[in-house]
Protein backbone atom coordinates (compact mmCIF):
# COMPACT_ATOMS: atom_id res chain seq x y z
CA UNK A 1 0.00 0.00 0.00
CA UNK A 2 1.25 3.62 -0.64
CA UNK A 3 -0.04 6.92 -0.35
CA UNK A 4 -1.86 8.34 -3.19
CA UNK A 5 -0.30 11.03 -5.15
CA UNK A 6 -2.48 10.93 -8.05
CA UNK A 7 -5.79 8.98 -8.15
CA UNK A 8 -6.87 6.50 -10.58
CA UNK A 9 -9.42 8.26 -13.36
CA UNK A 10 -12.63 7.37 -12.29
CA UNK A 11 -11.86 9.02 -9.24
CA UNK A 12 -9.94 11.44 -9.54
CA UNK A 13 -12.66 13.83 -7.99
CA UNK A 14 -11.71 13.05 -4.62
CA UNK A 15 -9.45 14.58 -2.06
CA UNK A 16 -5.68 14.07 -3.59
CA UNK A 17 -3.77 12.64 -0.05
CA UNK A 18 -6.22 11.83 1.92
CA UNK A 19 -6.21 8.09 0.91
CA UNK A 20 -3.90 5.10 0.99
CA UNK A 21 -3.86 3.22 -2.20
CA UNK A 22 -4.14 -0.42 -1.72
CA UNK A 23 -4.58 -0.81 -5.35
CA UNK A 24 -6.90 1.41 -8.32
CA UNK A 25 -9.73 -0.39 -6.99
CA UNK A 26 -9.51 0.04 -3.20
CA UNK A 27 -8.85 3.61 -1.72
CA UNK A 28 -8.92 3.87 2.15
CA UNK A 29 -9.68 6.89 4.02
CA UNK A 30 -6.62 7.84 5.99
CA UNK A 31 -7.51 7.61 9.81
CA UNK A 32 -7.21 11.19 10.95
CA UNK A 33 -8.98 12.46 7.47
CA UNK A 34 -12.37 11.43 9.71
CA UNK A 35 -13.61 14.50 11.68
CA UNK A 36 -16.47 15.16 13.97
CA UNK A 37 -19.02 16.12 11.14
CA UNK A 38 -21.48 12.99 11.50
CA UNK A 39 -21.76 12.11 7.52
CA UNK A 40 -18.42 11.76 5.41
CA UNK A 41 -17.89 13.98 2.79
CA UNK A 42 -18.16 11.92 -0.94
CA UNK A 43 -14.99 12.77 -1.78
CA UNK A 44 -13.62 11.18 1.30
CA UNK A 45 -15.28 7.96 1.47
CA UNK A 46 -13.34 4.86 0.48
CA UNK A 47 -13.84 3.04 -2.46
CA UNK A 48 -14.05 -0.74 -2.76
CA UNK A 49 -14.44 -2.57 -6.60
CA UNK A 50 -14.50 -6.06 -6.79
CA UNK A 51 -14.79 -5.61 -10.68
CA UNK A 52 -13.90 -2.00 -12.62
CA UNK A 53 -16.57 -0.10 -11.75
CA UNK A 54 -18.70 1.18 -14.75
CA UNK A 55 -18.11 4.18 -16.74
CA UNK A 56 -20.58 7.04 -17.81
CA UNK A 57 -20.25 5.59 -21.54
CA UNK A 58 -21.12 1.97 -20.08
CA UNK A 59 -24.71 3.21 -18.31
CA UNK A 60 -25.95 5.92 -20.84
CA UNK A 61 -29.16 7.75 -19.80
CA UNK A 62 -28.63 7.40 -15.97
CA UNK A 63 -32.72 7.84 -16.11
CA UNK A 64 -33.27 5.30 -18.18
CA UNK A 65 -31.33 2.79 -16.27
CA UNK A 66 -33.21 -0.84 -15.35
CA UNK A 67 -33.12 -2.78 -12.34
CA UNK A 68 -35.10 -6.09 -13.14
CA UNK A 69 -37.34 -6.87 -10.16
CA UNK A 70 -38.01 -10.60 -10.23
CA UNK A 71 -40.02 -12.98 -7.48
CA UNK A 72 -42.77 -10.66 -6.95
CA UNK A 73 -45.79 -11.66 -8.19
CA UNK A 74 -46.03 -8.98 -11.27
CA UNK A 75 -41.88 -8.91 -11.92
CA UNK A 76 -41.11 -6.11 -14.49
CA UNK A 77 -38.06 -3.89 -15.22
CA UNK A 78 -38.02 -0.18 -13.67
CA UNK A 79 -36.22 2.65 -14.63
CA UNK A 80 -34.63 5.38 -12.48
CA UNK A 81 -36.99 7.50 -13.79
CA UNK A 82 -39.72 5.83 -12.62
CA UNK A 83 -38.29 4.80 -9.23
CA UNK A 84 -38.50 8.65 -8.69
CA UNK A 85 -42.28 8.48 -8.93
CA UNK A 86 -42.66 6.58 -5.93
CA UNK A 87 -42.80 7.36 -2.59
CA UNK A 88 -38.66 8.30 -1.80
CA UNK A 89 -36.74 7.96 2.03
CA UNK A 90 -33.57 9.08 3.45
CA UNK A 91 -31.39 7.22 5.92
CA UNK A 92 -28.22 7.34 7.29
CA UNK A 93 -25.92 4.76 7.72
CA UNK A 94 -22.57 3.21 7.85
CA UNK A 95 -21.13 1.86 4.51
CA UNK A 96 -18.26 -0.46 6.08
CA UNK A 97 -15.91 -3.48 4.40
CA UNK A 98 -16.13 -6.73 5.77
CA UNK A 99 -12.33 -6.34 5.97
CA UNK A 100 -12.26 -3.16 7.52
CA UNK A 101 -9.72 -3.69 9.89
CA UNK A 102 -7.84 -6.54 8.40
CA UNK A 103 -4.80 -5.35 8.45
CA UNK A 104 -4.72 -5.32 12.93
CA UNK A 105 -4.76 -9.36 12.62
CA UNK A 106 -2.04 -11.38 13.75
CA UNK A 107 -2.34 -13.80 10.86
CA UNK A 108 -1.36 -13.24 7.34
CA UNK A 109 -4.63 -12.64 5.27
CA UNK A 110 -4.99 -12.29 1.47
CA UNK A 111 -6.75 -8.99 0.61
CA UNK A 112 -6.37 -5.51 1.44
CA UNK A 113 -4.59 -4.24 4.33
CA UNK A 114 -7.43 -2.16 6.02
CA UNK A 115 -7.08 -0.23 8.94
CA UNK A 116 -9.83 1.89 10.19
CA UNK A 117 -10.54 3.56 6.93
CA UNK A 118 -12.50 1.27 4.75
CA UNK A 119 -15.65 2.99 6.65
CA UNK A 120 -17.74 6.01 6.12
CA UNK A 121 -20.89 7.33 7.54
CA UNK A 122 -23.68 7.71 4.44
CA UNK A 123 -27.03 9.90 4.11
CA UNK A 124 -28.60 7.88 1.27
CA UNK A 125 -32.05 8.85 -0.59
CA UNK A 126 -34.02 6.63 -2.58
CA UNK A 127 -37.20 4.44 -2.63
CA UNK A 128 -37.83 2.04 -0.02
CA UNK A 129 -37.42 -1.42 -1.29
CA UNK A 130 -41.09 -2.68 0.34
CA UNK A 131 -42.57 0.11 -1.37
CA UNK A 132 -40.79 -0.95 -4.79
CA UNK A 133 -42.02 -4.56 -3.68
CA UNK A 134 -45.93 -3.27 -2.87
CA UNK A 135 -46.32 -1.66 -6.08
CA UNK A 136 -45.44 -5.16 -8.32
CA UNK A 137 -48.10 -6.76 -5.73
CA UNK A 138 -45.57 -7.98 -2.91
CA UNK A 139 -43.32 -11.12 -2.95
CA UNK A 140 -44.46 -14.26 -5.17
CA UNK A 141 -44.84 -17.20 -2.61
CA UNK A 142 -42.13 -18.28 0.07
CA UNK A 143 -39.12 -16.82 -0.11
CA UNK A 144 -35.83 -16.80 2.37
CA UNK A 145 -33.19 -14.41 0.62
CA UNK A 146 -33.36 -11.09 -1.56
CA UNK A 147 -31.03 -11.36 -4.12
CA UNK A 148 -29.20 -8.11 -5.82
CA UNK A 149 -26.75 -8.26 -8.51
CA UNK A 150 -24.58 -5.87 -9.82
CA UNK A 151 -23.90 -4.30 -13.15
CA UNK A 152 -20.77 -4.71 -14.34
CA UNK A 153 -19.79 -6.50 -17.43
CA UNK A 154 -18.46 -9.59 -16.90
CA UNK A 155 -14.59 -9.37 -18.48
CA UNK A 156 -14.69 -12.40 -21.38
CA UNK A 157 -13.52 -16.16 -21.03
CA UNK A 158 -14.36 -15.93 -17.29
CA UNK A 159 -17.17 -18.26 -15.97
CA UNK A 160 -19.90 -15.62 -14.58
CA UNK A 161 -19.77 -17.40 -11.23
CA UNK A 162 -16.30 -16.40 -10.26
CA UNK A 163 -17.01 -13.03 -10.40
CA UNK A 164 -20.04 -11.37 -10.69
CA UNK A 165 -21.34 -9.03 -7.61
CA UNK A 166 -24.26 -10.81 -6.54
CA UNK A 167 -25.37 -10.57 -2.83
CA UNK A 168 -27.89 -12.69 -1.19
CA UNK A 169 -29.50 -11.56 2.38
CA UNK A 170 -32.05 -12.44 4.66
CA UNK A 171 -35.09 -11.66 3.21
CA UNK A 172 -35.76 -9.70 6.37
CA UNK A 173 -33.37 -7.50 4.64
CA UNK A 174 -36.14 -5.56 2.84
CA UNK A 175 -37.59 -4.15 5.92
CA UNK A 176 -34.88 -1.74 5.61
CA UNK A 177 -33.35 -1.96 2.23
CA UNK A 178 -33.59 1.16 -0.14
CA UNK A 179 -32.72 1.50 -3.69
CA UNK A 180 -31.21 4.98 -3.69
CA UNK A 181 -30.07 7.32 -6.64
CA UNK A 182 -28.82 10.02 -3.69
CA UNK A 183 -25.74 9.64 -1.56
CA UNK A 184 -25.45 12.93 0.77
CA UNK A 185 -27.42 15.03 -1.29
CA UNK A 186 -26.01 14.11 -4.76
CA UNK A 187 -27.14 11.68 -7.90
CA UNK A 188 -24.43 8.80 -6.57
CA UNK A 189 -20.87 8.74 -8.26
CA UNK A 190 -19.95 5.82 -10.72
CA UNK A 191 -17.31 4.92 -8.09
CA UNK A 192 -19.97 4.34 -5.34
CA UNK A 193 -22.40 2.18 -7.70
CA UNK A 194 -24.71 4.99 -9.23
CA UNK A 195 -27.02 5.45 -11.42
CA UNK A 196 -29.32 3.03 -8.48
CA UNK A 197 -27.36 1.22 -5.55
CA UNK A 198 -28.90 -1.53 -2.80
CA UNK A 199 -27.94 0.13 0.25
CA UNK A 200 -28.78 -2.38 3.73
CA UNK A 201 -28.47 -0.43 6.47
CA UNK A 202 -26.79 -2.37 9.19
CA UNK A 203 -25.18 -4.79 6.44
CA UNK A 204 -21.59 -4.99 5.40
CA UNK A 205 -20.40 -3.07 2.56
CA UNK A 206 -20.31 -6.18 -0.17
CA UNK A 207 -23.92 -6.64 0.79
CA UNK A 208 -24.75 -2.94 -0.75
CA UNK A 209 -24.60 -3.87 -4.38
CA UNK A 210 -23.52 -1.21 -6.46
CA UNK A 211 -25.19 -0.31 -10.61
CA UNK A 212 -27.97 -2.67 -9.17
CA UNK A 213 -29.53 -4.08 -12.64
CA UNK A 214 -31.71 -7.05 -10.86
CA UNK A 215 -33.27 -7.68 -7.45
CA UNK A 216 -34.98 -11.16 -6.75
CA UNK A 217 -36.99 -13.25 -3.99
CA UNK A 218 -35.67 -16.32 -4.23
CA UNK A 219 -35.68 -19.51 -2.24
CA UNK A 220 -31.84 -19.63 -2.19
CA UNK A 221 -29.12 -18.01 -1.99
CA UNK A 222 -27.19 -17.07 -5.37
CA UNK A 223 -24.60 -19.77 -6.43
CA UNK A 224 -22.01 -16.83 -7.13
CA UNK A 225 -18.32 -17.39 -5.45
CA UNK A 226 -18.94 -14.26 -4.02
CA UNK A 227 -21.70 -15.37 -1.74
CA UNK A 228 -20.84 -19.24 -1.67
CA UNK A 229 -17.26 -19.13 -0.42
CA UNK A 230 -16.49 -15.81 -0.51
CA UNK A 231 -17.15 -13.30 2.78
CA UNK A 232 -17.39 -16.64 4.67
CA UNK A 233 -16.05 -16.53 8.26
CA UNK A 234 -14.31 -19.42 9.17
CA UNK A 235 -11.03 -20.52 11.47
CA UNK A 236 -7.65 -19.45 10.01
CA UNK A 237 -6.54 -22.09 7.43
CA UNK A 238 -10.29 -23.29 6.19
CA UNK A 239 -11.66 -23.03 2.95
CA UNK A 240 -14.79 -21.18 2.49
CA UNK A 241 -18.11 -22.94 2.47
CA UNK A 242 -21.79 -22.14 2.35
CA UNK A 243 -22.54 -23.56 5.73
CA UNK A 244 -20.42 -20.72 7.37
CA UNK A 245 -21.82 -17.46 8.74
CA UNK A 246 -21.90 -14.84 5.94
CA UNK A 247 -20.99 -11.24 6.50
CA UNK A 248 -24.09 -9.55 6.84
CA UNK A 249 -25.07 -7.37 9.86
CA UNK A 250 -22.08 -5.68 11.46
CA UNK A 251 -21.03 -5.38 14.81
CA UNK A 252 -20.56 -2.37 17.37
CA UNK A 253 -17.25 -0.92 16.77
CA UNK A 254 -15.38 2.17 17.44
CA UNK A 255 -12.18 3.99 17.08
CA UNK A 256 -9.93 7.29 17.68
CA UNK A 257 -9.00 9.82 14.86
CA UNK A 258 -7.89 12.31 16.89
CA UNK A 259 -4.86 12.40 18.15
CA UNK A 260 -3.18 9.62 16.15
CA UNK A 261 0.48 10.08 17.14
CA UNK A 262 1.72 13.65 18.92
CA UNK A 263 -0.44 15.81 21.07
CA UNK A 264 0.55 19.00 23.00
CA UNK A 265 0.92 19.38 26.56
CA UNK A 266 -2.28 20.59 28.64
CA UNK A 267 -5.62 19.78 27.33
CA UNK A 268 -6.31 17.34 24.60
CA UNK A 269 -9.72 16.89 22.77
CA UNK A 270 -9.83 13.31 21.59
CA UNK A 271 -12.36 12.02 19.59
CA UNK A 272 -13.98 9.59 17.25
CA UNK A 273 -16.38 7.44 15.67
CA UNK A 274 -18.78 4.81 16.58
CA UNK A 275 -21.05 2.59 15.62
CA UNK A 276 -23.87 0.19 16.91
CA UNK A 277 -23.88 -1.98 14.10
CA UNK A 278 -27.52 -2.61 13.58
CA UNK A 279 -28.35 -0.84 17.43
CA UNK A 280 -28.71 2.29 18.77
CA UNK A 281 -25.32 3.04 21.04
CA UNK A 282 -25.37 3.28 24.92
CA UNK A 283 -22.32 5.04 25.73
CA UNK A 284 -18.56 4.90 24.50
CA UNK A 285 -15.87 5.08 26.88
CA UNK A 286 -12.40 6.45 26.23
CA UNK A 287 -9.16 5.23 28.11
CA UNK A 288 -5.54 6.90 27.96
CA UNK A 289 -3.54 4.15 29.76
CA UNK A 290 -4.21 1.32 27.57
CA UNK A 291 -7.33 0.12 29.01
CA UNK A 292 -6.66 0.49 33.04
CA UNK A 293 -9.12 2.83 33.18
CA UNK A 294 -12.10 4.03 30.71
CA UNK A 295 -13.88 7.69 31.07
CA UNK A 296 -17.00 7.88 29.40
CA UNK A 297 -17.10 10.27 26.39
CA UNK A 298 -19.64 12.71 24.98
CA UNK A 299 -21.41 12.32 21.63
CA UNK A 300 -20.89 15.25 19.15
CA UNK A 301 -23.89 16.73 17.23
CA UNK A 302 -27.03 14.83 15.99
CA UNK A 303 -28.21 11.52 16.46
CA UNK A 304 -28.91 10.07 12.54
CA UNK A 305 -30.41 6.81 13.91
CA UNK A 306 -29.16 3.10 14.81
CA UNK A 307 -27.71 2.74 11.61
CA UNK A 308 -24.96 5.52 11.85
CA UNK A 309 -21.98 6.31 13.50
CA UNK A 310 -21.57 9.08 16.38
CA UNK A 311 -18.76 11.26 16.63
CA UNK A 312 -17.94 11.59 20.60
CA UNK A 313 -15.12 13.53 22.12
CA UNK A 314 -13.27 13.49 25.49
CA UNK A 315 -11.26 16.26 27.17
CA UNK A 316 -7.89 14.93 28.78
CA UNK A 317 -4.88 16.53 30.34
CA UNK A 318 -2.35 14.72 29.01
CA UNK A 319 0.78 14.73 31.04
CA UNK A 320 4.10 14.38 28.91
CA UNK A 321 5.23 10.92 27.43
CA UNK A 322 3.43 7.98 25.68
CA UNK A 323 -0.23 7.04 26.37
CA UNK A 324 -2.08 4.69 24.76
CA UNK A 325 -5.23 5.70 23.64
CA UNK A 326 -8.42 3.16 22.98
CA UNK A 327 -11.86 3.43 22.66
CA UNK A 328 -14.40 1.36 23.87
CA UNK A 329 -18.23 1.44 22.43
CA UNK A 330 -22.02 -0.56 23.90
CA UNK A 331 -24.68 -0.79 22.55
CA UNK A 332 -28.94 -0.22 24.37
CA UNK A 333 -28.87 -3.97 24.80
CA UNK A 334 -25.28 -3.96 26.08
CA UNK A 335 -22.95 -5.47 23.26
CA UNK A 336 -20.23 -4.41 24.09
CA UNK A 337 -16.48 -4.55 21.88
CA UNK A 338 -13.86 -7.33 23.20
CA UNK A 339 -10.48 -6.63 24.25
CA UNK A 340 -9.55 -8.91 21.76
CA UNK A 341 -10.94 -10.03 18.57
CA UNK A 342 -11.26 -13.81 17.90
CA UNK A 343 -9.03 -14.28 14.43
CA UNK A 344 -10.83 -15.60 11.35
CA UNK A 345 -9.34 -17.07 7.30
CA UNK A 346 -9.66 -13.63 5.50
CA UNK A 347 -9.66 -11.09 7.90
CA UNK A 348 -13.20 -9.92 8.74
CA UNK A 349 -15.19 -8.11 11.39
CA UNK A 350 -12.32 -6.72 14.16
CA UNK A 351 -13.86 -4.47 16.06
CA UNK A 352 -11.21 -5.92 19.42
CA UNK A 353 -10.67 -2.05 20.88
CA UNK A 354 -6.98 -3.00 21.78
CA UNK A 355 -5.27 -3.43 18.35
CA UNK A 356 -7.36 -0.39 17.30
CA UNK A 357 -5.87 1.52 19.99
CA UNK A 358 -2.80 4.35 18.95
CA UNK A 359 0.22 5.32 21.01
CA UNK A 360 0.35 9.02 21.22
CA UNK A 361 3.22 11.15 22.78
CA UNK A 362 2.54 14.62 24.39
CA UNK A 363 5.65 16.47 24.43
N1 LIG B 1 -21.16 -3.72 -5.89
C1 LIG B 1 -20.73 -3.98 -7.13
N2 LIG B 1 -21.62 -3.98 -8.16
N3 LIG B 1 -19.43 -4.27 -7.40
C2 LIG B 1 -18.51 -4.34 -6.37
O1 LIG B 1 -17.35 -4.62 -6.64
N4 LIG B 1 -18.08 -4.17 -3.97
C3 LIG B 1 -18.71 -4.32 -2.69
C4 LIG B 1 -19.89 -3.35 -2.51
N5 LIG B 1 -20.78 -3.40 -3.64
C5 LIG B 1 -18.94 -4.09 -5.05
C6 LIG B 1 -20.31 -3.74 -4.87
C7 LIG B 1 -17.80 -4.20 -1.50
S1 LIG B 1 -16.92 -5.58 -1.02
C8 LIG B 1 -17.80 -3.08 -0.71
S2 LIG B 1 -16.93 -3.03 0.75
C9 LIG B 1 -18.67 -1.88 -1.07
O2 LIG B 1 -19.35 -2.06 -2.31
C10 LIG B 1 -17.78 -0.63 -1.14
O3 LIG B 1 -18.55 0.49 -1.50
P1 LIG B 1 -17.82 1.86 -1.88
O4 LIG B 1 -18.94 2.74 -2.36
O5 LIG B 1 -17.22 2.42 -0.62
O6 LIG B 1 -16.78 1.60 -2.88
MO1 LIG B 1 -16.24 -5.17 1.18
O7 LIG B 1 -17.40 -5.92 2.28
Amino acid sequence: AQEASGLPDYVSWKEPGAFIQHSPQTLETMRGEIGLSPLTPNDLVFVRNNLPSLTEEQVGDPEAWEVNVEGVAQPRPITLAELRTLGPETVACVLQCSGNGRGFFEHETSGSQWLTGAAANVSWTGVPVRTVVEAMGGVDGDKSFMTGTGGEPIPEGLDPLTVIVERSVPLEAQEVALLAWEMNGEPIPLAHGGPVRLVLPGYYGVNNVKHLKRLSFDETQSQADIQRSGYRVRPVGESGAPDQPSMYQMNVKSWVTHPLREAGTGRTQIWGVALGGTEDLDRVEVSTDGGETWEEARFVGPDLGRFAWRPFVLAADLAPGTHRIASRATTASGAAQPRDFEPNHRGYGHNGWDAHAVDVTVQ
